[in-house]
């Protein structure tokens, strides 16, 4: 499924974001930036102990916010690691930390030349975001940023057919 704004490729894809050969990916971090589970786990284990040296240097990264490194061993040029929110109910600000952990990413790309891109399906592992939700935000940012201008590919990549299908739907608008 794919859409194109202002010049823009939006696409949800299912693959292993470490695979992808783009200006940089997205990792879906903790505030430590010192590595974990899931897409960061594999992101670190792909990139090699470089990766982490550099993300000590760094010193964690607030909920909503978002750093970048090298990719060392990775395809991607270069690594932002952003911190999603941990579901809570939805009344803790959720939506509003979700939005802003996509907006920091986008913002920190554009300041780094950085192009093309794919995000992972933020907060919706470990964190517990409920994934329609989390997808509609998703797609609400990739949308801001390709209307803002600087960007030539956004990908929304999921890791599973049932999860794509979800960023998809919401990338038609249903
Ligand atoms: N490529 C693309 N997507 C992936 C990959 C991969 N290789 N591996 C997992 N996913 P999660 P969160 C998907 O839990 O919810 C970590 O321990 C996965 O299927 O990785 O933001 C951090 O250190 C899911 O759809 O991130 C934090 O402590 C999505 O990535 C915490 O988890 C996000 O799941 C962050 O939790």
């Amino acid at each position: 499924m794919l859409v194109e704004r202002n010049g823009c490729r939006v696409e949800v894809i299912t693959a292993d974001i470490t695979t992808l050969t783009l200006d940089a990916i997205v990792n879906a971090a903790n505030e430590s930036l010192l590595g974990g589970g899931g897409v960061d786990g594999a992101i670190h284990r792909k990139a090699g102990p470089e990766l982490l040296d550099e993300c000590r240097s760094i010193g964690g990264c607030p909920t909503g916010e978002a750093r970048i490194t090298f990719g060392y061993k990775l395809p991607a040029r270069r690594v932002i690691h952003t911190v999603g929110p941990v579901w809570r109910g939805g009344q803790r600000g959720e939506d509003e930390a979700l939005a802003s952990a996509y907006r920091a990413s986008f913002a920190l790309a554009r300041q780094n030349g950085v192009s093309s891109l794919a995000f992972p399906a933020i907060s919706t592992g470990v964190y517990g975001f409920p994934k329609e939700r989390a997808a509609r935000i998703a797609v609400s940012q990739a949308f801001a940023a390709a209307d803002e201008g600087d960007f030539s590919l956004i990908l929304l990549c999921c890791f599973s057919r049932e999860d794509a299908l979800l960023y998809a739907q919401a990338l038609e608008g249903r």
